[in-house]
C-alpha cells in the first residue's frame, strides 16, 4: 500500500511554499522511507528560494525520524530504526555508488526536484546514503539540527580547518552554522574565540556557547578590532612588524564583504618560520570575490572552502550526540523556535528577517 505524505513544495515561479498531499513512490532498491519527528530550517534553503529554478522544489536537509520502509538493497537500517536524514553521504569513502537524488511527481503531474534530499514533509523518501542510524533514545527534536547546522559549523572547525587548542579563531555570522562553529572551537580549546555579527542579541547569545569576545560589524570595520585581539608581539612578519590576526577566520555568511574580511582578519606568517592564517569559507556565496593577492602571497595566507564541514555522518553524528549528552553542545538552547509544517512560510520569513536567534525547527 502506498504511503501518503504532506510535503512542502516551492512553486517554480515566485510564491510561498505550498503543502501538498501526495502518495510517495514505493522505495527503490536503495531508498528509505522515513516518518519524521523534526527538521531544521537552514539559510541554504533561503538561497534556493531566492534563486531561479527549473522546476518546483522540495526543500529541507536535516531531520530526525523513524524508518517505515526500506528498499531491497538497504542493509544498514530496518523498519522502526531511529535515524537522521542529512545531505552529505554517510560513508562516501566506503561506497562507490553516487546516491540517488529524490524527485517526486506532484498530483498535477509536474515533477518536483530536490538537490539531494528533502525534509520539509511529515514523511520523506531518501537515498540510504543520506540516512544515518542513531541511538533510539536520542532527543527526537533538537538533535534534528545535527544533520546540517552542527555538521557544517563544527565540522568546518574540527575537520576542515583542524583547529588546535590555543589557536585563535574568529567566526563571522553566528546563526545556526556559526554557533556550531563556536561550540567546536570551545570544545577544542581554541582561544580567543571571536564572534562577529550585525546583531547585538545574537552576539550575546554566542557568548553562551563559548565566544570569548564579540564584535558588532554594524559599528564599523571589524578587521582592526580582530587584529587588536590577536597579537603575537614576539613574532615578525615579512615587513619586520609584529604579527597580528587570527589563526583561522571562518565566514559563516558568504557575502562579498565577509569573504574579503576573513582574509584580512587572518594573521600573516611568522616570516621564515611558519605560514600565515587560514580563511575558511562556509557560508554559501552569492557573488564572486576579489582577493588581495599580495596579502595572500607575502603573508602566506590560505583561502579554503568547507562543504558539509568535511564530515562523514556515520562517524561524526554519534560524536555530536555525545557532545549533546555531555552538555558540550547545548542544542536545547540553540533551537530557539518551533513551527508546524503548516507554518513553513512563517519559519522561512522569520529566518530571512534575521528573527531566529539560533536555529528554527519544524516539529511534525
Ligand atoms: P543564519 O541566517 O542563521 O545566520 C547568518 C548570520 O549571519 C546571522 O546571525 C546574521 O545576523 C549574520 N550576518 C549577516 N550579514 C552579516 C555581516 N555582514 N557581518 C556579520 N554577520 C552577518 O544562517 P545559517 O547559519 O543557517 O547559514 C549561514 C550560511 O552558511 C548560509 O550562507 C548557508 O547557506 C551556509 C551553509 N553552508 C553550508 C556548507 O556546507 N558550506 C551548509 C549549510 C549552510
Ligand atoms: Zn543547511
Amino acid at each position: 500500500m502506498s504511503i501518503s505524505a504532506r510535503v512542502a513544495v516551492l512553486p517554480q515561479t515566485k510564491g510561498p511554499l505550498e503543502i501538498i498531499e501526495l502518495d510517495l513512490p514505493e522505495p527503490g532498491p536503495y531508498d528509505v522511507i522515513v516518518k519524521q519527528y523534526a527538521s531544521g530550517v537552514c539559510h541554504s534553503q533561503l538561497h534556493q528560494m531566492h534563486s531561479p529554478r527549473a522546476a518546483p522544489l522540495l526543500l529541507g536537509h536535516e531531520s530526525t525520524g523513524v524508518v517505515l520502509k526500506t528498499g531491497s538493497e538497504v542493509t544498514h537500517v530496518k523498519e522502526s530504526d531511529t535515524v537522521m536524514v542529512t545531505w552529505v553521504p554517510r560513508d562516501a569513502k566506503q561506497s562507490s555508488r553516487f546516491p540517488n537524488i529524490v524527485n517526486l511527481t506532484l498530483p498535477n503531474g509536474t515533477l518536483a526536484t530536490s538537490r539531494n534530499v528533502f525534509t520539509w514533509a511529515d514523511i520523506v523518501v531518501a537515498d540510504e546514503q543520506f540516512v544515518v542510524k542513531v541511538d533510539p533514545n536520542i532527543n527526537r527534536e533538537v538533535t534534528a539540527i545535527i544533520g546540517c547546522a552542527v555538521m557544517t559549523g563544527a565540522g568546518a572547525v574540527e575537520n576542515t580547518a583542524q583547529v588546535k587548542s590555543g589557536q585563535s579563531v574568529v567566526i563571522f555570522g553566528v546563526g545556526g552554522v556559526g554557533l556550531s562553529a563556536v561550540v567546536a572551537a570551545k570544545t577544542i580549546g581554541a582561544n580567543p574565540i571571536i564572534a562577529v555579527d550585525l546583531d547585538e542579541e545574537k552576539l550575546k547569545f554566542a557568548k553562551r556557547f563559548g565566544a570569548t569576545h564579540t564584535i558588532n560589524a554594524a559599528d564599523g570595520d571589524p578587521v582592526p578590532k580582530i587584529h587588536a585581539l590577536t597579537s603575537h608581539k614576539d613574532k615578525r612578519n615579512i615587513m619586520g612588524m609584529p604579527v597580528t590576526g587570527a589563526d583561522f577566520a571562518f565566514d559563516c555568511i558568504g557575502r562579498k564583504q565577509t569573504m574579503e574580511q576573513i582574509v584580512a582578519a587572518s594573521r600573516s606568517g611568522f616570516f621564515g618560520a611558519e605560514p600565515g592564517g587560514t580563511a575558511v569559507l562556509v557560508g554559501v556565496p552569492q557573488t564572486s570575490v576579489e582577493l588581495n593577492a599580495t596579502d595572500i602571497l607575502i603573508n602566506e595566507k590560505k583561502f579554503i572552502g568547507s562543504i558539509g564541514g568535511s564530515c562523514c555522518p556515520d562517524r561524526d553524528f554519534s560524536k555530536y550526540l555525545d557532545w549533546y549528552d555531555k552538555g558540550l553542545l547545548d542544542l536545547d538552547s540553540m533551537v530557539t523556535e518551533r513551527f508546524g509544517l503548516d507554518q513553513i512560510n512563517e519559519a522561512t520569513t522569520a529566518l530571512d528577517n534575521g528573527e531566529i536567534a539560533g536555529r528554527a525547527i519544524l516539529v511534525f
